[in-house]
């Protein structure tokens, strides 16, 4: 093997152990560099005869190609492994938690807002929103709650006087609405059925207790269409807790009762175990009131000229407030309102931990507690 060969051969190999990319320059220079083995054999051509110098040229060409053929092809081999590295090093993992964690949390009536909302609006229920402060055809007569009806009773109502100049008049004073029905009314008097509607807020009532505060929150429904049965109305709401209390044999039952609003109207059950310390909802042979609900009364569906012959329908109310201290366990319904930090970190949720049918509803990975 001639001179030229070796020196080839021993480069070729320092281009193959170069295992990164300022090892393979080292190479480079050191070959092919102004003061490199190539180069200098380049600069001995002088020096020989003519007919040794073509040939001699030609060779180290040849090689000095190949070398450099190489070289790049090493090249690529070292930036592809490079670039892998820095990817692996720099992977991000999405599901990590923020840093620094997030400070603030989510109430649990917010949660549990977002749940519901979410369950229903798979079910194909829109949002409606309302006013807070109401007329009393809004929030009472178009409900068939005539003047004397015991829910109008000052005790029971906040009542507004909308008309400064005057003395209040019982009669005409607004009221801040004492449930969310006044939304469903106002939907009914601007569209003809199909109607299916959710309508969740704050309402308000003259009440405080362990499980009453004056400022609550509710979720009311609405579906009105020809044939909407008692049937639709259980299943809906069946489907309804099975999904929020994520129980799927879930018990409920409907024990009849009244509102004025509807008829027949029922109170809806579902079963749970109930000790001193604890209750588990699914479980148990005791049963948890949850919601009101029935069948829109004929008078409410006149009062917003729509036709009870040609159609009918169910409604229902629920306190979220309810749901929340059932499904996160809280015991006092006044807490929920007291902003104390040390509360809402014990019963708060992570933000951005969020209520979908496909994410999951109550996320407990963003459960402070
Ligand atoms: C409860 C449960 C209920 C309704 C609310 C309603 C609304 C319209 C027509 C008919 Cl526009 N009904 N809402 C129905 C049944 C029960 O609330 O415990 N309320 C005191």
């Amino acid at each position: 093997m001639s001179d030229i060969d070796i020196i080839k051969k021993e480069i070729e190999e320092q281009i193959l152990n170069a295992d990164n990319l300022k090892a393979l320059d080292d190479v480079r220079v050191n070959a092919l560099g102004k003061k490199g083995r190539i180069t200098e054999l380049l600069k001995t051509l002088g020096s020989l005869p003519i007919e040794e110098r073509i040939e001699f040229g030609k060779k180290i060409n040849a090689v000095k190609a190949e070398l450099e053929l190489k070289l790049t092809s090493q090249k690529e081999v070292l930036e592809t492994k490079q670039l892998n590295e820095k990817l692996k090093k720099e992977i991000i993992d999405v599901s990590l938690p923020c840093r620094p964690e997030t400070q603030g949390r989510i109430h649990p009536v917010s949660k549990v807002y977002e749940e519901v909302v979410a369950i229903f609006a798979e079910m194909g229920f829109e949002v409606a929103d309302g006013p807070e402060i109401e007329d009393q055809f809004h929030n009472f007569n178009a409900l068939n709650t005539p003047p004397n009806h015991p829910a109008r009773q000052m005790q029971d109502t906040f009542y507004v006087n909308n008309d400064v100049s005057k003395e209040f008049d019982m009669d005409s004073a607004y009221v801040v609405r004492t449930q969310t029905s006044s939304v469903q009314i106002r939907t009914m008097e601007k569209k003809q059925p199909p109607i299916r509607i959710i309508a969740p807020g704050r309402t308000y009532r003259s009440d405080y207790d362990a499980t009453h505060t004056p400022m609550f929150h509710q979720v009311e429904g609405l579906v009105i269409d020809k044939k909407t049965t008692m049937a639709d109305l259980k299943g809906c709401l069946y489907d309804f807790m099975k999904e929020f209390f994520e129980v799927d044999d879930l018990k409920v039952r409907f024990r009849p009762s009244y509102f004025p609003f509807t008829e027949p109207s029922a109170e809806m059950d579902i079963g749970c175990l109930k000790n001193k310390t604890e209750l588990k909802i699914g479980a148990g042979t005791d049963w948890l009131e949850v919601l009101g609900c029935g069948m829109v009364h004929p008078n409410v569906l006149k009062a917003c000229n729509i036709d009870p012959e040609e159609y009918q329908g169910f409604a229902f109310g629920v306190g979220l407030d309810r749901l929340a201290m059932l499904k996160y366990g809280i015991p006092d319904l006044r807490t929920f309102f007291e902003s104390d930090v040390r509360w809402i970190k014990n019963y708060g949720f992570a933000p951005l931990d969020i209520s979908s049918m496909t994410i999951g509803l109550s996320g407990n990975g963003g459960l402070t507690r």
